[in-house]
């Protein structure tokens, strides 16, 4: 039985989904800080308010639910984390750190916990960079989710915690929004074409960031996590990749399905976060160990989420 802390995050909302198709509504149990579930998840399993920090009341829900696998997606993303450095460090490193000791306590079976590509910083290699590489992560964010991964193969390697993790690129999805994060533009940008056909971007044009679909975030972390534990050779977490584009060619993508779509540009200080991440992703371990491959590119993701969004 699964425990989703953070089920109603951007990520959640489309896990809880996902893994609810898969085993069943009232297997996969939903959990977040906020009183009322999401309403996509509502009358489709069980949903506990609960904070991910409040270990106390997530071992409560792990001993009355019989929870075997938790899946940790609560965190203050990179943009909201510098604004508040040191809530950011405790809600994203506090939550993992006694997840990962309720899991040796209660012998959990597996459990997810998600990076990105965030832990990357202006020193590592920006084109194509390799899964070991140089990580100095200079965002609050990013310090965390490389603190958090070194934390994860320690649990493993220590206890045989059967712990695993993904360094996700952007994140574009329609059933659920983002929430504080630099790479927000790229979903926000689909809203406003259909509302006002005009986007202003607050990162500048040429600004390459990898991104994925979210279907193929979702397809990715469960072949990850039903991939037998011998194939999973990284316990820290696998570069996952897609696609990489640029607000110009997002916005040029729109423009053939909104021909008067128009884009301009107002960087704010989410375009230094986004120059020091990489522009382009090496995964060739996670398509080497686990047989990762995505199947959403720019054009396919953007008639996809127009399509979803005008419906
Ligand atoms: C963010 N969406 O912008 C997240 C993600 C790589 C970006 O980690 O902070």
């Amino acid at each position: 039985k699964i425990l989703i802390l953070g089920a109603c995050g951007q990520i959640g909302v489309e896990l809880t989904l996902a893994l609810r198709a898969r085993f069943g509504d009232s297997n996969v149990v939903a959990s977040d800080l906020r009183p009322e579930v999401h309403p996509l998840l509502a009358g489709t399993g069980p949903y506990y308010t609960v904070d991910a920090t409040d270990i106390k009341a997530v071992a409560d829900i792990v001993n009355k639910e019989k929870i075997t696998q938790i899946y940790l997606l609560a965190a203050l993303l990179s943009a909201t984390g510098e604004k508040m450095p040191l809530k950011a460090w405790d809600i994203n490193m506090n939550s993992l750190l006694q997840v990962l000791e309720l899991g040796v306590e209660q012998k959990l079976t597996k459990i997810y916990w998600p990076s990105s590509i965030a832990v990357f910083g202006t020193t590592t290699p920006k084109q194509d960079t390799p899964q070991k590489t140089v990580v100095e992560p200079t965002t609050v964010y990013g310090i965390s989710k490389y603190a958090g991964e070194l934390w994860c193969q320690y649990y493993n390697r220590r206890y045989g915690l059967d712990v695993r993790s993904l360094r996700y690129p952007g994140l574009i999805s329609w059933k659920s929004a983002p929430g504080g994060g630099t790479t927000d533009y790229a979903v926000e940008i689909y809203h406003e074409a259909l509302k006002h056909k005009a986007y202003t971007s607050f990162l500048s044009e040429n600004t390459y960031l990898p991104m994925m679909y979210m279907d193929d975030a979702i397809r990715g972390t469960i072949e990850l996590m039903e991939a037998p534990e011998e194939q999973i050779k990284s316990r820290m977490a696998y570069n996952l990749s897609a696609m990489s584009f640029s607000p110009a060619e997002i916005a040029a993508s729109i423009q053939k399905h909104i021909p008067d779509f128009s884009i301009s540009y107002a960087p704010d200080f989410r375009q230094a976060i986004a120059d020091s991440w990489p522009s382009s992703i090496d995964d060739a371990a996670a398509r080497a160990d686990w047989h990762w491959k995505h199947e959403f590119d720019l054009e396919k993701m953007t008639a996809e989420m127009l399509q979803h969004l005008s419906a």
